[in-house]
């Protein structure tokens, strides 16, 4: 069997990460594209050289060419620019969709077969952009921020109840960011759900509600502690557990942002909601009964992606 190939677009952070990653998991071999001259030829050739003590057999390029992308069976996009000191929402908005209309076109061209995973921030309005300059089919194209929230909101809770991250399982709803929605009640620790565990004793409605919010402000967290950069290695972890679920069909099923077609109310917008990931694509959009309270947190998250979208389309009036 021919070994897959991966795409990454962007080689900073999370797509050096992203490589190493897919690398040590031998998912296939793996092209890292930037615009920056020699990043992603250095860490393609670094990340080469880990191969013999390793172990493991990837082919590694780095390049500038969107030709090298071509036949990619996953693309995997970070690709664009951080907010930094003084810049405005709407002047992130504006570079990157500049950057995600160059990306969708140079995927269009060279991969328009490859099931596509976007991290570029603000995520929820750039996966639906880059959907548009894509052209690809709505079930290609997902998001990556539930399971990196719902990893957050998973170590958190297993700190607090003092057992294994491996048996706890958290759900997160909505759009990245200040009004993502972790649903407790949904919550569990081996199938026992958050609430239960409050009544045994294990924590208190406090200590949880202390830990929704840390869960909302996480990414925040790490920017404040590190300064010069966002999260990348739980970033780069979550998008390429969604890649293996494409790669080897496991029809896991993960929060991601996903294009909605009347779930949960809303019709054509990318939201974090759980899906189906296998050989297709998204296969299938859960929809899950939320109570009053989590769907009044998804309306509110529904609607500050609406705004996103609003201030897109303003600034590209060809959208
Ligand atoms: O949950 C989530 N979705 C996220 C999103 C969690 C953490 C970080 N998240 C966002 O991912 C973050 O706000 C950024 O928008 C992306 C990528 O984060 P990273 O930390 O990897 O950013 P870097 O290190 O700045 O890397 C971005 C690279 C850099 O090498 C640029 O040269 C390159 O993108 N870049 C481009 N590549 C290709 N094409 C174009 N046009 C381009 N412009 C910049």
């Amino acid at each position: 069997m021919a070994r897959k190939k991966i795409a990454l677009i962007g080689a900073g952070m999370i797509g050096g990460t992203l490589a190493h990653l897919a690398a040590m998991k031998e998912l296939g071999d793996i092209v890292l594209f930037d615009i920056a001259e020699g990043i992603p030829q250095g860490k393609a050739l670094d990340l080469a050289q880990a191969g013999p003590p390793e172990g493991f057999d990837a082919g590694l390029k780095g390049t500038n060419d969107y030709a090298d992308i071509a036949g990619a069976d996953v693309c995997i996009v970070t690709a664009g620019v951080p907010r930094k000191p003084g810049m405005s929402r709407d002047d992130l908005l504006g570079i990157n969709l500049k950057v995600m209309k160059s990306v969708g076109e140079g995927i269009k061209a060279h991969a328009p077969n490859a099931f596509v995973i976007c991290i570029t921030n603000p995520l929820d309005a750039m996966v639906w952009a880059l959907r548009e300059y894509s052209g690809l089919p709505h079930d290609k194209i997902v998001g990556m921020a539930g399971v990196l929230d719902s990893s957050r909101f998973r170590h958190f809770l297993a700190e607090e109840f003092d057992v294994s991250v491996e048996d706890v399982t958290a759900f997160v709803l909505g759009g990245h960011g200040d009004t993502m929605v972790p649903v407790v009640e949904y919550s569990t620790v081996a199938g026992i759900p958050v609430p239960d565990l409050i009544k045994m004793g294990w924590s208190t409605q406090e200590k949880i509600d202390a830990i929704v919010q840390r869960t909302r402000s996480g990414g925040g967290e790490i920017v404040g502690l590190l300064k010069t950069g966002s999260a990348f290695y739980a970033p780069a972890t979550s998008a390429i557990v969604m890649a293996e679920s494409y790669l080897k069909d496991k029809k896991r099923l993960l929060p991601c942002a996903a294009h909605l077609t009347g779930q949960y109310g809303v019709d054509d917008l990318y939201v974090g909601v759980p899906v189906v990931i296998g050989a297709n694509g998204v296969e299938r959009v859960v929809e899950i009964a939320l109570n009053a309270e989590a769907k009044a947190g998804f309306d509110k998250s529904v609607a500050a992606v609406k705004d996103l979208l609003v201030a897109c389309k303003g600034i590209d009036g060809g959208l």
